[in-house]
């Protein structure tokens, strides 16, 4: 199996975790693609993803599957013990649930205030922007808010539970792991009252799976040449 992706971003970084959750690390070859460079926008790369977007995971039959939540379904489920997404029904939608509402309330809302309210990732990928965002700096900004009551959302949760959905670390974490990583990058940082968000994320953070990857997460070469 191929991982198209990049060291150092928030997404690739989750399906990183997933792997060393899963220990599949050995099974992967990773292909490094230049995001600030814009190749991830160019027609050998949109054939492999249309959306333009990592990690993208390329199967030994030729399939090609992007999305972090889809990858991550189908890495869990290699070994018949599908732990990070839900062993039962309940455990399942309860994940998906929690998951979905990480990637909307916070991690997409705060690659929304970057790439629409700050530079983001620089100028070769100006041209890729949807003119339809053109000028939308206050939507961008908005969603700075948006990701700040994530963050409110998830401490509330975690004043009654010890991980984001339930009682074991699950793809719903990740999630939320990475909009934190996502996050300080774009100077969105978890508020000083919001301790029991703070107490899981130090947790989180000494979990071997995450531990030697977030190393790599916004520590990079490319977003030091950003200025970040
Ligand atoms: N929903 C996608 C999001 C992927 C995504 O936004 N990846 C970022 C890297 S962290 C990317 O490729 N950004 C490039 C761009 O927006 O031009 C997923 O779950 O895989």
């Amino acid at each position: 199996m191929k991982i198209f992706d990049r060291p150092g971003f928030p997404n690739p970084a989750r399906i990183r975790i997933v792997l060393a959750e899963k220990g599949l690390d050995s099974q992967i070859n990773f292909v490094s693609v230049d995001l600030i460079g814009a190749e991830h926008k160019q027609a050998e790369f949109l054939e492999k993803n249309p959306s333009g977007v990592l990690p993208v995971l390329q199967l030994d039959d030729g399939t090609y599957i992007a999305e972090c939540t889809a990858i991550t379904e189908y890495l869990d489920n290699l070994d018949g013990d599908p732990r990070l997404t839900g062993r039962t029904p309940k455990e399942k939608a309860l994940i998906h649930m929690m998951q979905r509402r990480a990637e909307a309330e916070l991690l997409d809302a705060v690659g929304n205030y970057f790439h629409h309210a700050t530079p983001g990732l620089g100028t070769a990928l100006q041209a890729f922007k949807s003119p339809a965002w053109e000028g939308r700096k206050d939507w961008g900004d908005r969603q700075r808010e948006k990701a700040l009551g994530g963050l409110r959302y998830f401490d509330n949760v975690l004043k009654d539970s010890p991980f984001i959905a339930g009682d074991h670390f699950s793809l719903a974490d990740i999630t939320v792991y990475a909009g934190l990583m996502f996050g300080d990058a774009a100077g969105i940082t978890i508020p000083d009252d919001h301790a029991a968000l703070k107490t899981w994320r130090e947790t989180v953070s000494e979990i071997p799976s995450v531990k030697n990857r977030s190393g790599q997460a916004f520590g990079s070469e490319d977003l030091r040449r950003l200025g970040f």
